[in-house]
């Protein structure tokens, strides 16, 4: 097995130059009007945060990670790839890349991510989880209408942040994702699943908010852009209908203070998630702290716009 690289609190690689100071730090942040429409709509999309070549490290790793002969497979939270279930409707989604190459290690480490993540939150920000979400060409399946926290009731209160990062072009054509606008204001709604059926949703929305799916919008991006999104919007990706694959990868961040709560129904997806006792602060070996407005801004926390 590989060597389980979640014991590293910092970057491994030169991927990414970290910032020396505020300022530096200030050239990785969103705008207000940025922020002013996450906070209205759910979401900010369109924003670089990859260049060229990081993208390319990025997806020559994942194709290693796809492979199931790679050494470091146990060390995924959880590997789906439904394949040999429904070769029509093909999803590769697997939680815990970070573990194992490092790449998608440094990725949590990239100064945009952080920056951005302490700017949604406006407090410290730890990491929670990754995800990758591949779709292959032709016959890549659907990802249901879903919220994000309706899956993450077991760690409370709720004060998590999605980021999905695009490794190649994401198109209507080939799935990118799609949101409803201002959805994260519905409350929480519950669980309908994720694969097969793209509207399972529509049996537990109100009139209301079956006609806001009307109103959905698509979030295309070129490689190496991002979309940040909040834990309650309903978002969900179509088939992948074109020649080329669509791939993305997702780190999930959760506010420092965030605490462990099992003891809820829905509990995480798989027994090999690193799910903490009841009541403990999420924290320690698998949810490193990624940005602590103190010592990364030095205090000079007005120097940049936040929530
Ligand atoms: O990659 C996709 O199509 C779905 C991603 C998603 O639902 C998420 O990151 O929350």
């Amino acid at each position: 097995m590989s060597e389980d690289l979640a014991r590293y609190h910092h970057p491994l690689t030169d991927l990414f130059r970290q910032p020396a100071d505020v300022g530096e730090w200030a050239d990785h942040s969103i705008t207000r009007e940025q922020i002013r429409h996450f906070e209205e709509h759910g979401f900010v999309t369109g924003i670089p945060v990859l260049d060229i070549q990081q993208v390319e490290r990025l997806r020559e790793q994942l194709v290693r990670l796809m492979d199931p002969a790679h050494p470091g497979h146990p060390l995924f939270y959880e590997f789906h790839s439904n394949e040999s279930i429904d070769p029509e409707t093909v999803l590769f989604h697997a939680l815990g890349g970070w573990r194992i190459e490092d790449g998608f290690h440094d990725l949590l480490y990239s100064p945009t991510l952080r920056m951005i993540a302490y700017q949604l939150l406006g407090t410290a920000v730890r990491f929670f989880h990754d995800q990758l979400f591949c779709k292959p060409p032709a016959h890549g399946g659907v990802v249901s209408w879903h919220q994000d926290y309706s899956y993450w009731t077991w760690t409370q209160p709720m004060a998590h942040l999605t980021c999905w990062i695009a490794l190649d072009d994401a198109t209507p054509e080939n799935g990118c994702l799609h949101y409803v606008p201002a959805s994260h204001r519905w409350g929480l709604l519950p669980i309908t699943g994720l694969a097969a059926d793209m509207k399972a949703v529509e049996q537990i929305l109100d009139t209301d908010q079956r006609s806001a799916l009307d109103r959905q919008v698509a979030a295309p991006l070129k490689a190496g852009e991002a979309v940040f999104h909040h834990p309650l919007v309903l978002h969900g990706s179509y088939q992948n209908r074109s020649v080329l694959p669509r791939r993305g990868a997702v780190v999930n961040f959760a506010a420092d203070g965030v605490w462990s709560h099992p003891e809820t129904l829905e509990g995480p997806g798989s027994d090999r998630f690193p799910i903490l006792p009841e009541g403990q602060p999420l924290a320690g070996h698998y949810y490193p702290l990624l940005f602590d407005p103190q010592r990364e801004l030095a205090g000079e926390t007005d120097s940049i716009a936040h929530l």
